[in-house]
């Protein structure tokens, strides 16, 4: 008996008692099926003509790169023959209405993290779903809370889909032979407590205090206040941080800081860190600024920044903890002063 279960069987089941689930279904298959297309594309690189060579820059201000304007060309193609009212991607100005009669709305950063792809590291499609309300633009300005799916496509060794979906998060692996999603990972949950955390350190002068004391907590260990000693990892791509977290735990950490433009975050809201949140959540792990749980912030602007701690439920805990005693700032000349509060007293 074939005990393999693709994708398509998996949503056949999952959502189906819900009136919107077959149209998430459609749009997810969708996704899924473009991702394999660009799978393809990013394993050959330079074969497929790829050159790496930036093209322009996008309204937030980032260079796009011949494969950043290919992945965006692949997804809203295949997302325009599903039940999708508006996209909007990362690397267009604004929402893009595609059907205004259909029922659902995507946000997507079709290739995240392109600059790794050089080095040959692991880069990603992120995706966030949620119904339309009656004004389809509005819809994107909702809380992630409005989320009714989510997930990501790593392209790595393996190409991975984690999905968020029907309040569960599934894994599944592209299997390059049959081309199509198999099934290795059903109701992740992430570990709660791994003393392990992810932070682009080359910024330490520029964070606020509580960032800061988090980290030096987490670097003086159990020569500290702490119960355990920490391991550090920073890949630079948000999608292979965020299935590290979903397969062993530990927190990442993209905060605001004081450097220009950084002020609230790096990463965005509608179409980063939404989705990791649902996911997160729905692993069991949670997300968070410091102070507000991701899920219950709307954006003000299509491409909003935000501040993102996520991963272990404990991790994100000792975080928030630490942002309600130490007010945030952003000159950091005042920093030591609140550093040395500890984290685990
Ligand atoms: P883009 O959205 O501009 O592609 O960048 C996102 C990203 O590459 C994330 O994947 C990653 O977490 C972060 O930027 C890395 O930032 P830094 O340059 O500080 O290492």
């Amino acid at each position: 008996m074939d005990t393999r279960i693709t994708l398509c069987s998996h949503l056949d089941h999952a959502g189906s008692e819900t009136p919107t689930g077959p149209a998430v279904a459609a749009v997810i298959e969708a996704i899924a099926a473009a991702a394999i297309g660009l799978s393809d594309l990013i394993a050959d690189g330079p074969l497929a003509g790829i050159t790496g060579r930036t093209h322009g820059v996008n309204s937030d201000g980032d260079h796009q790169k011949d494969i950043d304007l290919a992945a965006d060309a692949m997804m809203r193609a295949a997302l325009r023959a599903t039940p999708v009212a508006a996209v909007l991607s990362e690397e267009q100005d604004a929402p893009e209405v595609l059907n205004a009669e259909a029922s659902l709305c995507v946000a997507i950063d079709p290739l995240d993290g392109s600059a790794n792809l050089e080095n040959n590291i692991s880069v990603g499609t992120i995706f966030s779903i949620r119904l339309r309300g009656n004004d389809i633009i509005s819809t994107f300005f909702e809380p992630g809370t409005a989320q009714c799916a989510a997930g990501f496509v790593v392209y790595g060794p393996q190409t991975t889909l984690v999905l968020a979906f029907d309040e569960r998060v599934d894994i599944f692996i592209l299997d390059r032979r049959n081309r199509e999603f198999l099934l290795v990972a059903r109701r992740v949950r992430i570990a709660p407590n791994t003393p392990e955390f992810a932070i682009n350190a080359s910024n330490q002068r520029h964070w606020h205090g509580p960032v800061r004391t988090y980290i030096d907590e987490c670097l003086a260990g159990t020569n500290g206040n702490g119960a355990f000693d920490f391991n550090m990892r920073w890949i630079g791509s948000l999608v292979a941080e965020s299935l590290r977290i979903l397969v062993r735990g530990g927190v990442f950490l993209y905060p605001a800081d004081a450097r220009p433009g950084y002020r609230e975050g790096r990463l965005r809201l509608l179409y980063e860190a939404h989705p990791m949140a649902l996911v997160m959540e729905w692993a069991g792990g949670a997300a968070s600024t410091g102070r507000r749980r991701i899920l219950e912030l709307s954006a003000r602007t299509p491409h909003q920044r935000v501040p993102l701690i996520m991963g272990s439920m404990r991790g994100v805990r000792d975080v928030a903890a630490i942002h309600e005693r130490i007010e945030p700032m952003f000159d950091n000349s005042d920093a030591p002063l609140f550093a040395r509060r500890g984290l685990f007293l």
